[in-house]
């Protein structure tokens, strides 16, 4: 199985930091495919907690060769940071790293626009984590991107960059009021860069489909989720790039006949943080408890997490639009303690019964849903390392959820740590 990609199924923070560490030992290349540092992906090891915002998860297992693709936003700050925190903590992070050419950089220009934007959409904010994600892929869009390979050129690049702010200072200057951004200033923050990130560009491309040519594994470790994908998501409140596991292919340059296995990420109850629709949130005392007991705060931002209860419409509509071949439940010991758990098997939309996502956004956000009520569990399960020392209860909660989510459940996680696995096929 040597193409295998980690996606989201649901609205991000299922814990694909955790999933993709696991398999890691087993993986040569780990490779971000999509979105930036507005990740955070967490990774527990023999208690020590690491939080990673741009580096793939696999860089906790030696061996595994960390991978930034053509598809990734790099705030080199962060890049640079994030490698030297790695290393304070004696990770090897930097030596064997390798990022596209082709992929685009976030300047500080883009984190302004991020938030003023917000800030002037008010109520109808989306809710970023404000790291300038949104403002570089649209540049990137607009074919006035700054790009890694950019770097070796400052006289292009510095044209870019002028060519950028132009818009943005007029734009910066009359309708939100801030004072102009200096080309240069950002130019020379740039390219002061350069000389640390030239070992590191390579043809990821290349390199990833000659390391599939030879039977290595490739693990690409999607960032956000299905619904935040600005194709497939709750547009308009979504990230501004493709988590699906195609995007995977796009941000990375190797071909949808390379990937053999899609693993579906999925957590035993429903978080979102941003805004935008979710129909299970809990806004009463039980969202506090599920947001207390499985400490639902933003990796990156610290924001607090919106949290409800496990929406198979959701997961269902994941499973098949990235073609899962499995799913890992994670965060299932967060559940024990419930009387009754309720799971959300189709919707009420304008009187009519739904068993699926509605065809519009309108709809979805007034999409009220249908519970199925399961029998709790009060055992501690955060011990269990194979599904038959499950209590019954937990047993059925799970196979319950596979029969909803339309793809069989492969592992499970019983606690944040790399060890607290059930591993079952
Ligand atoms: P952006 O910043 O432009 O990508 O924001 C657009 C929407 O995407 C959501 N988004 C996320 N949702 C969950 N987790 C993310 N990463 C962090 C985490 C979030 C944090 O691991 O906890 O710390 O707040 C993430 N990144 C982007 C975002 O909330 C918007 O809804
Ligand atoms: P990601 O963005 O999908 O990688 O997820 P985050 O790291 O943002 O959030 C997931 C959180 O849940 C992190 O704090 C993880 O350490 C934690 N976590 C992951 N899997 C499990 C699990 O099975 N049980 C518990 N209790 N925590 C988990
Ligand atoms: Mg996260």
């Amino acid at each position: 199985m040597p193409g295998i990609v980690v996606v989201g199924s649901q609205w991000g923070d299922e814990g694909k930091g955790k999933a993709t560490d696991q398999l890691g030992d087993r993986v040569d290349f780990c490779v971000r495919y999509s979105g930036g540092n507005n990740a955070g992906h967490t990774i527990v090891v023999g208690g020590e907690r690491y939080a990673l915002h741009l580096l793939p998860s696999g860089i906790l297992n030696p061996g595994c060769v960390p991978v930034i693709g053509n598809g990734v936003v790099i705030d080199l700050d962060v890049l640079f940071s994030e490698i030297e925190g790695l290393e304070a903590r004696g990770v090897e992070a930097a030596s064997s790293l390798l990022v596209s050419a082709n992929a685009h950089l976030i300047a500080s220009y883009h984190q302004v626009i991020d938030k003023v934007t917000e800030r002037f959409l008010g109520k109808r904010r989306i809710g970023t984590t404000g790291r300038g994600v949104g403002p570089a892929y649209a540049d990137k869009v607009n074919r006035i991107g700054l790009r890694v390979q950019d770097l070796f050129d400052p006289e292009l690049l510095a044209s870019k960059v002028e060519a950028s702010l132009e818009q943005k200072n007029h734009l910066l200057a009359k309708v939100y009021n801030r004072r102009a951004i200096d080309p240069a200033e950002v130019t020379e923050h740039l390219l002061s860069y350069a000389d640390r990130v030239r070992p590191h560009v390579a043809d990821v491309s290349k390199v990833l489909n000659d390391a599939l040519d030879e039977g290595q594994v490739v693990l690409f470790e999607g960032a956000q989720a299905h619904h935040l994908d600005v194709d497939h998501g709750t547009y308009p409140y979504v990230t501004s790039s493709n988590p699906v596991a195609a995007g995977a292919c796009v941000g990375s340059g190797v071909g949808p006949t390379r990937i053999d296995r899609v693993i579906g990420i999925a957590k035993a109850y429903t978080t979102r943080v941003g805004e935008g629709p979710m129909p299970t949130e809990l806004l009463d005392d039980d969202g506090e408890r599920l947001r207390q007991a499985g400490a639902e705060f933003g990796t990156t931002t610290g924001r607090p997490r919106r949290c409800g209860w496990f929406d198979a419409v959701v997961v269902q509509a994941a499973a098949r639009a990235n073609a899962f071949t499995d799913v890992f439940l994670t965060k299932l010991d967060i559940l024990t303690g419930w009387d009754r758990i309720p799971v959300c098997v189709g919707y009420e939309v304008d009187g009519r019964r739904l068993d699926a996502m509605p065809l519009t956004q309108s709809e979805f956000a007034r999409a009220v849903p249908v519970y199925e009520e399961l029998d709790g569990w009060t055992e501690d399960i955060s011990g269990c390392r194979a599904f038959d020392d499950l209590p019954k209860n937990t047993q059925a909660y799970v196979n319950r959820l596979e029969e909803l989510c339309g793809a069989p459940i492969s592992g499970i996680g019983v606690g944040p740590d790399r060890e607290q696995s059930i591993v079952i096929r």
